[in-house]
């Protein structure tokens, strides 16, 4: 599957058409869940890669076999690509089955009503989303030239980039909240807590690890061994696809980096749109503004 200029609108949503079709994306709106089944949701760039690592970890109780040996992708499959069904049979069946999406809540919502799947969802502050989105899109061939930041700030803040508004994404995860299990992690959460939220996930998971498997996961999540761990940083796919030459995947890992894109202007015109669209939501984020 190549197709790097092709667009899959779906629900709306522009979709790259690599690795996403009309029928990989319908099939995702049809799944049966299972009751165990652990599903990560977020919107691109929010350290989905960070979460499907630690979970991994977490499920494999620190061993570091599947982590080393089994790329993210086929340990925890997303919904909505189209080599998904070749990767569930494989999935390890000791343990509960791992998935991830960046679709928007609409379309998985009737799917996940039928279930008690458990949802992860994972937000990040959306500046330091942009900015890390913005440089995704100079190494990612299947997405589209987008221009300079100012122009990339545009169309995000408009919703017009590929997996649709940031804001209706987050919105629309949270609102689901009184309808199925979701439960919101913050890439702020694992930065600043990570033990503490490494613990609050085995809550909501119901898994019980020792002091010393949390050291374990907590040495190998570090931006530093995920960086070189060859299973999570990407370099096992094509520079066709993932120009690495560019940039890096594992870019900055940084809190707050959006700090040194945005000029005076620009975080005005963020914050006014931000205030106006979240202002239901802010107190769900341990986020400022500034
Ligand atoms: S994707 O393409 O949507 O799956 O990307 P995603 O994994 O959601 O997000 C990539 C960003 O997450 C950062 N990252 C980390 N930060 C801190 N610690 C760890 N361990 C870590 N792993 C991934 C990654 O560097 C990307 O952010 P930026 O800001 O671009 O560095």
């Amino acid at each position: 599957m190549e197709r790097l200029n092709v667009t899959e609108i779906y629900g709306g949503i522009e979709f790259p058409g690599h690795l996403h079709t009309q029928e990989s994306l319908q099939a995702a709106s049809e799944f049966q869940f299972r009751d165990t089944d652990v599903l990560v949701a977020t919107y691109p760039k929010s350290g989905t890669t960070w979460l499907q690592e630690i979970l991994t970890l977490i499920f494999s109780k620190g061993s570091l076999e599947p982590a080393h040996t089994i790329p993210n992708w086929a340990r925890a499959p997303w919904l909505e690509h189209l080599y998904f069904n070749t990767l569930v049979p494989r999935l390890n069946p000791a343990i509960p089955r791992l998935f991830t999406t960046h679709l928007p809540s609409q379309v998985l919502a009737p799917a996940l009503k039928k279930s008690k799947v458990t949802v992860l969802y994972l937000a990040r502050h959306p500046k330091d989303v942009l900015v890390s989105f913005y440089h995704f899109h100079k190494i990612a061939k299947f997405l589209p030239d987008r221009g300079n930041f100012d122009d990339f700030l545009d169309q995000f803040l408009k919703g017009k980039v590929h997996f649709g508004s940031w804001f209706t994404h987050v919105q629309g995860w949270l609102d689901l909240r009184e309808e199925v299990n979701v439960n919101l992690i913050t890439y702020e959460d694992l930065s600043q807590e990570p033990r503490c939220t490494i613990q609050r996930l085995c809550g909501i998971l119901g898994c019980q690890l020792q002091s010393q498997e949390e050291d374990i996961i907590l040495k190998n999540c570090t931006f530093s061994a995920m960086s070189q761990n060859s299973m999570v940083n990407y370099s096992l796919v094509s520079n066709k696809f993932l120009d690495q030459t560019k940039g890096k995947f594992m870019r900055k890992g940084e809190m707050g980096n959006w700090k040194e894109h945005f000029s005076p202007e620009q975080n005005k015109k963020f914050n006014a749109i931000y205030l106006t669209k979240m202002k239901d939501y802010i107190l769900h984020f341990p986020w400022s503004l500034d």
